[in-house]
């Protein structure tokens, strides 16, 4: 959770030489951003009880425009903890020539001119029970085996129906309520075979009742009758989900194609079928063809989206890519969408640590990432699902069991 505010320094805020604002006015500024970002959390204007850091990095005139931003990182029962940053955008850049005294220019690159940190409180009788700033519990899925990546690139990919099940019951354990489910055949090429699919959560529902989620993007090149073929499970072997890709991106080398009859088909398939589908995004126009998807009634809100970010060809795993599909889906979609982000490759972690501090949920597993570390294999995917696991309880966000997803998804409660 993010909140802004940009205000010109007037010159009666110049408390020294040369026209300098005192820093003080940077933390008053941040006691507002701090403000709204508790009103936003307990509908409360909280009280601020420590900077535990605080850096001035950069003078400040009279005459200067400054952005200050605040984030909540922690969330604490009743402390928040925050980030904030001061950038200048604007400066004055009056003339020798008095014609000109009032010129000023936009900075192409704001200038950071303080760093702060600290923790805000909101006492548990002034929290307001009808506000609901707060995130939910993050549900974190494990994309246990993928289409693409091999047991040459990592040697503890899941591959047979055993493995996979192994590997699901794993990262339940380590966390995981929800496991994204591709299958391999025999010689481990990504398959879509209804009868694979069936065998595999078979397995693994003797061992967990984690939610099961199957693909239904298969691999590039195949066609949406081949990618349909978890949907011909059923009973007892049905998937709760089925994921529904949107658009069509570059893929690597490839194309990965989702026009848009295919993806309609998709979605009345997934809907005959009865698996809650989840939204596969890969690029920010992806958000206006689920918007139309949802006005053509081919899915319903709320929608449970996943920002797949990193692909190479789509909208990169960035902090501010991440930022705005966030705003665009608010702005675009109607309230009460979720939303999860699968980063790939290295992005993976430091995604999912977005996810935690921001609201969201997240996605890891060998699928998207084979490193555990810098250079270190991930030992499957539990051990990413442990690291997942850990940004949340660095950053006070509780993690989802599989119960408390199920109700969240609004998915049937299963034995
Ligand atoms: N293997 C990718 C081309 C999904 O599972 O829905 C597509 C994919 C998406 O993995
Ligand atoms: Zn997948």
């Amino acid at each position: 959770m993010k909140a802004r505010i940009r205000i010109r320094m007037g010159s009666n805020y110049a408390h020294y030489a040369g026209s300098l604002v005192d820093g003080a006015k940077m933390l008053e500024l941040f006691g507002d951003v701090a403000t709204e970002l508790c009103i936003r959390a307990d509908g409360d204007e909280g009280l601020f009880r420590a900077y535990d850091a605080v850096e001035f990095l950069a003078p400040v005139r009279a005459g200067d425009f400054i952005e200050a931003e605040g984030t909540i990182t922690r969330w604490g029962k009743t402390s928040l903890g925050m980030e904030f940053v001061a950038r200048k955008v604007i400066v004055p850049t009056p003339r020798r020539d008095d014609s000109f005294e009032s010129s000023a220019d936009l900075l192409a690159e704001p200038i950071v001119v303080c760093r702060a940190r600290g923790t805000c409180v909101v006492p548990e009788n002034v929290r307001r029970k009808d506000v609901v700033g707060r995130p939910g519990p993050c549900i974190i899925t494990a994309a246990i085996v993928g289409a693409e990546t091999t047991r040459a690139q990592n040697p503890h990919l899941p591959i047979t129906a055993d493995e996979l099940a192994a590997e699901a019951e794993r990262c339940a354990k380590a966390g995981a309520s929800v496991i994204h489910l591709h299958v391999r055949d025999e010689d481990g090429r990504a398959s879509q075979e209804g009868k694979r699919f069936r065998e595999a959560i078979k397995k693994i529902r003797a061992r967990t009742n984690v939610i099961i989620q199957t693909s239904t993007g298969g691999a590039v090149g195949m066609s949406v009758a081949e990618r349909a073929g978890p949907l011909e499970c059923t009973g007892a072997e049905a998937p709760d989900m089925a994921t529904l890709n949107v658009g069509t991106i570059n893929f690597g080398e490839d194309v990965f194609m989702n026009k848009a009859a295919d993806t309609a088909e998709m979605a009345r398939r997934i809907a005959a079928h009865g698996a809650m589908p989840e939204i596969e995004l890969y690029d920010a126009g992806h958000l206006d063809i689920a918007a139309d998807l949802l006005k053509q009634g081919l899915i319903k809100a709320p929608l449970h989206l996943q920002f797949v970010l990193g692909v190479k060809g789509a909208l990169s795993a960035s902090e501010q890519n991440l930022e705005f599909l966030i705003e665009r889906m608010a702005a675009i979609l109607p309230s009460g969408c979720t939303w999860g982000v699968a980063g790939i490759g290295r992005h993976q972690l430091p995604m999912a640590e977005l996810a935690a501090m921001w609201g969201g949920n997240a996605r890891v597993g060998l699928e998207d990432n084979i490193y555990v570390d810098k250079g270190v294999l991930a030992e499957g995917s539990a051990p990413l699902v442990a690291r997942a696991v850990e940004l949340c309880g660095r950053h006070g966000r509780k993690v989802a069991t599989i119960e408390e997803a199920r109700a969240m998804l609004g998915l049937p409660a299963r034995a």
